[in-house]
């Protein structure tokens, strides 16, 4: 099978595990998050292939990373860089409140640069799947990513783009700006209602939104509506999917998670209904667990939210 290609940062979390503000010698657990690693880890799970480009620290750090990607079967191809690796501080203020800070500038994952982008391995992708994040990262990023996409579109495989605003990185004049030729070129857009709006303003409901990502060339649009589900217009058909009903544990990780369950499917050949589904089904198993991508199922796991009253 050929891979999904995406190209970003991982980044190291430091999370508070308990609630109020740190104290002296309080403890922080060690994860690792990252959009587009989030989404190879979920893909790799239920059985596709996946590939990771991007640069980690020449350290402990940037070990963990790699023996971690690996172990979740996604295929690194990763530039070892003496910078080091960005972190990603979770405090819990309040229990439901929870404060983020990043520490990612002149980081490895920030030095991404356009030689770090195989033209072999973009060109034979079966899709490249890219988001808003890594372009804000910096000049060097965000002209990978733009390699990428030139590589993607002139071999002719399908680019795949999730906005993921960051306001802790830019602001939404520049992400519009940086974004938006990257979207034209796109096939696939994943957006939440705020993000669309971010993409196409003026329109203001999910179909309206859809429409108006699709008049600027991609062929499908997908609007993630959390409890809602999804509404998706894909080559002009509309398509709505219900969430599934969980409890809520931690939002965080739940768009990855979304996208990752519909380019699965798209991997499979699976019609669009079954990738909404799948898509949905993942965002459920994000929310309901703890951690980015952790709580993500193997595909022998999908049905377990579907059979809740199984013993
Ligand atoms: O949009 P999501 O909540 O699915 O994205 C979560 C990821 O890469 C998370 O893992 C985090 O590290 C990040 O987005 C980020 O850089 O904000
Ligand atoms: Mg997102």
């Amino acid at each position: 099978q050929r891979s999904l290609v995406t190209v970003g940062e991982v980044l190291a979390v430091l999370a508070a595990p308990d609630v109020g503000p740190l104290t002296l010698g309080s403890g922080l657990r060690l994860g690792l998050a990252g959009a587009e690693s989030n989404v190879a880890a979920a893909v790799s799970r239920l059985g596709g292939s996946a590939t990771w480009i991007g640069r980690v620290s020449d350290d402990a750090l940037g070990d963990l990373i790699l023996r971690e990607l690996r172990a979740e079967g996604v295929t690194t191809v990763a530039v070892r860089d003496a910078a080091p690796t960005s972190l990603l501080l979770r405090e819990r203020r309040t229990a439901t409140h929870s404060r983020t800070r990043y520490y990612r500038t002149h980081t490895a994952g920030s030095r991404l640069s356009i030689e770090d982008i195989p033209e072999d391995l973009v060109a034979g992708a079966a899709v490249l799947h890219i988001t808003g994040i890594t372009p804000a990262l910096g000049e060097g990023p965000s002209l990978a990513v733009t390699r990428a996409v030139d590589i993607a579109v002139d071999a002719g495989v399908p680019v795949s783009l999730d906005i993921n605003y960051r306001s802790l990185l830019w602001s939404e004049a520049d992400a519009r700006r940086t974004l938006l030729p990257l979207l034209r070129r796109s096939d696939l857009v994943f957006a939440g209602p705020h993000e669309a709006r971010l993409a196409v303003p003026g329109a203001e409901e999910p179909e309206a939104l859809a429409k108006a990502i699709c008049e600027l060339g991609p062929t499908g649009a997908v609007i993630k509506l959390g409890v809602e589900g999804a509404y998706a217009l894909l080559d002009g058909q509309e398509l709505r999917q219900p969430a599934v009903p969980v409890t809520v544990h931690d939002t965080v990780g739940a768009g990855d998670a979304f996208a990752a369950g519909y380019l699965a499917e798209l991997l499979a050949g699976e019609p669009p209904e079954r990738r909404l589904r799948t898509a949905v089904l993942l965002g459920a198993f994000a929310v309901s667990t703890t951690g980015d991508w952790e709580g993500l199922p193997r595909r022998h796991e999908l049905d377990l939210l579907d059979h809740h009253d199984d013993i």
